[in-house]
């Protein structure tokens, strides 16, 4: 059987690992997001569950490991746990028949920001959205484009710069109930990174939406002596514009290319060579499940044969683009 590695930063388990990983991390879970079919939800964890199918498995598990001890906080539906350099934390938002899910997101975003500024991590480094029925028109406008504009106008409302203070992020589609959004803050600032070969996502033609997205394409950050760069979920985007319509071998090989391209980015600011002693987790989101060998195929060619990776099946928010990819990369005392 595999030995896990559990130091601190982020771990992937299977159904078959996962009580072992928790028992050597006891004390020292910053936070769990399971994904598949639903488990017995842990009470004694900042977690979350996200209905979206896990391709070739029943279920994979996110698993955030601090070195220290960890400390749980709870404000209203936010749920957190932290060390001295980073929080994790986690809110299941309600559907609401009542209200847009603008300002659903406004409020939910608000209470994030709230809960860090009282904590004292008040720097998003990280977030994922998992956003049920991303596609369906409100009162004519795509959830996701509402969603777009609530965490603008949150930003707006809490102090953030929409440029300088946006975390890397990812926003796809779950299935329907809760929207689930989790995340990693810090005391300290991350470093953004931009792709040269991408528009800024917060600069985006407004014919995206009312709002733009606020998220950098990735962010480097060092906390319990590892550096790590969190880069967010990228797509086959070039400048502003969606490429390979209906052709996701091209859209993966775009995809790898931006993924690459912010590596690259970081490392000529001189933050992380990621060619050298990183541990490389991703997750990729799929249209449709019958791609993923062809995507397996193309990030071992790229990255090599020893990257984890987890394949979920989701709607990602631009109806053409079949794919979406996202990268933890992490270099320092992490064994592996
Ligand atoms: C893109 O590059 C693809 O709205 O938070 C990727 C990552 C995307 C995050 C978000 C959206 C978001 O625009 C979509």
């Amino acid at each position: 059987m595999q030995q896990i590695a559990a130091a601190a930063g982020v771990h992937y388990a299977s159904t078959a690992n996962l009580d072992t990983l928790l028992d050597e991390c006891r004390g020292r879970i910053l936070g769990m997001v399971g994904f598949g079919k639903p488990s017995p939800a842990r009470r004694d964890i900042a977690s979350a569950w996200v209905d979206m199918p896990v391709i070739g498995a029943d279920r994979a598990y996110e698993v955030w490991a601090s070195a220290d001890p960890v400390q749980a906080g709870t404000s209203g539906r936010v749920r957190s746990a932290r060390n001295a350099q980073i929080l994790f934390g986690c809110v299941e938002i309600p559907e609401d028949p009542h209200t847009d899910y603008d300002a659903l997101i406004y409020d939910d975003y608000c209470r994030i920001f709230d809960h860090l500024d009282d904590l004292g991590y008040p720097n998003l480094i990280r977030i994922w959205h998992y956003l049920p029925d991303i596609h369906l028109d409100e009162r004519a406008l795509e959830r996701y484009k509402r969603f777009s504009l609530g965490r603008h106008e949150a930003f707006v409302a809490k102090g953030r710069a929409i440029s300088t203070d946006a975390p890397a992020a990812s926003a796809v589609g779950k299935r329907s109930g809760n929207t689930v959004i989790c995340f990693l803050a810090a005391p300290r600032p991350g470093i953004p990174i931009e792709n040269p070969r991408q528009v800024s996502a917060y600069a985006y033609p407004p014919q995206d939406g009312p709002r733009g997205p606020t998220f950098s394409r990735a962010l480097f950050t060092s906390w319990d002596d590892l550096r790590q760069l969190y880069i967010s979920g990228t797509a086959a985007i070039f400048g502003h514009r969606s490429q390979h319509e209906g052709d996701a071998g091209a859209q993966a090989v775009e995809t790898i290319v931006n993924l690459r391209s912010v590596m690259d980015e970081a490392h000529a600011h001189g933050l992380i060579d990621v060619r050298r002693n990183t541990d490389l987790s991703f997750k990729v989101y799929l249209r449709q499940p019958e791609f993923r060998a062809m995507i397996e195929a193309r990030l071992r060619e790229a990255f090599g044969p020893s990257p984890s990776i987890i394949y979920l099946q989701a709607d990602i928010c631009r109806r053409e683009l079949l794919l979406e990819i996202e990268v933890v990369c992490a270099t320092g005392s992490q064994e592996s």
